[in-house]
């Protein structure tokens, strides 16, 4: 039985990634950092059936334990401030987490076993105001955030300790991925949330900020298959994920207000330049040709069809909660 640790468990990817390597016949541990108040929403579901192991990416000595008491053949370092405009707010806290993060967990497993499998979760905001398109895995990264700043040093640490140390570290290059278990400040999440809440009469207003960014949008459940194909191939290597499709946030919110049988989305909508950022990434879509054709990765859920799984499970949950 292989052993998986995950760090980001607790997260929208952590937890359809441990449900994943679950039906792979994976032993399944997750990091998770102490909280005062318990965090685990989106695995209480498999919450048996995994391990979680407290550390956390800021505490290097957590980290070599935790790599000390699971001896995991495959590690994957989902865990991240990854909320783009925080950090603006928190530019250091960021750079320590989602960027120093990576290196602190590559030394664990140079220091505990190099022979683990490694994957960091490397993000299309590293293409930031983009210099060609679609993006692939030569396109130059141009980050627009301290987030992207952050994640482009989590990615050329990735590569150095593949190139140094012989690691088998791969870093995914993934396009934004939703589900319902997306976070609510996520703009996806956001409208979906609101629409439910505006068809069922509990909301008035939908207040969101630039409407004409585009992003290749693609459904997580989808990604996570990808990042354990990265760690079963001969060969570590980088990869863009991504459906290869893009749409503006407009679009989305169009066909969130016609799923949930509302026409007439201009009404509702208002538009507060306090939620524009300081530098916007106007424009991303992915070419996952290598995807494609090395790991025979293809996503399955169409734009459609995420925006109104996404809108239908949040009419459900808002209808419920009404009841209470
Ligand atoms: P998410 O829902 O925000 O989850 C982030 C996870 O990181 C949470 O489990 C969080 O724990 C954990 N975490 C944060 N700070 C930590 C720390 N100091 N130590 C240990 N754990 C910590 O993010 P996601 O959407 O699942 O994304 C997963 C990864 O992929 C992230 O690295 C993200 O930057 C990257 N990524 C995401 C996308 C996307 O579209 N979703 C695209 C490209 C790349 P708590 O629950 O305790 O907060
Ligand atoms: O949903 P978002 O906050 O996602 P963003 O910034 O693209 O970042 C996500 O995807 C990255 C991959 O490219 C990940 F690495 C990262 O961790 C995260 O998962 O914003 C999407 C777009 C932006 O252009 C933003 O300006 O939506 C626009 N937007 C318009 N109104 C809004 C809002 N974004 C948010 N969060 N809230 C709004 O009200």
């Amino acid at each position: 039985m292989k052993k998986a640790l995950i760090t980001g468990v607790t997260g929208q990817d952590g937890s359809y990634l441990a449900e994943f390597l679950l039906t792979k016949g994976y032993e399944v541990f997750g990091l998770t950092r102490r909280t005062s108040t318990v965090n685990n929403e989106r695995i209480k579901h498999i919450q048996e059936k995994i391990t979680l192991v407290q550390g956390d990416l800021i505490d290097q000595n957590s980290l070599g334990s935790a790599l000390v008491e699971v001896r995991p053949d495959e590690v994957y370092n989902l865990a991240a401030q990854s909320f783009v405009p925080t950090s603006w707010n928190q530019p250091v806290l960021t750079g320590e987490v989602t960027g120093l993060g990576v290196v602190r967990m590559l030394e664990a497993v140079r220091m505990v076993d190099p022979k683990i499998k490694f994957y960091q979760a490397s993000s299309s905001e590293m293409f930031g105001k983009v210099v060609e398109s679609p993006q692939t895995e030569k396109t130059r990264f141009y980050p627009r955030s301290p987030y992207g700043v952050a994640k482009v040093y989590g990615h050329y640490i990735t590569v150095n300790y593949r190139e140094s140390y012989n690691i088998f570290a791969c870093s995914g290059i993934l396009f934004n991925h939703e589900s319902p278990r997306r976070g609510l400040e996520f703009v996806t999440k956001k409208i979906t949330n609101t629409v439910a809440k505006i068809a069922l009469g509990s909301q008035k207003k939908l207040l969101l900020g630039n409407l004409e960014s585009k992003r290749d949008w693609g459904f997580a459940g989808d990604y996570v298959e990808a990042m354990w194909l990265m760690l079963q191939q001969d060969k570590a290597d980088d990869y863009v994920v991504a459906t290869g499709e893009n749409h503006s946030v407009q679009e989305f919110v169009e066909l969130a207000f016609q799923s949930a049988g509302i026409s007439d989305w201009k009404k509702y909508v208002v538009v507060d330049k306090k939620l524009y950022r300081p530098a916007e990434v106007d424009f991303l879509v992915g070419d996952a040709s290598k995807a494609r054709n090395k790991l025979k990765w293809a996503p399955k859920v169409s734009f459609p069809e995420l925006v109104k799984m996404m809108v239908e499970v949040d009419l459900k949950k808002e209808s419920e909660r009404n009841k209470e």
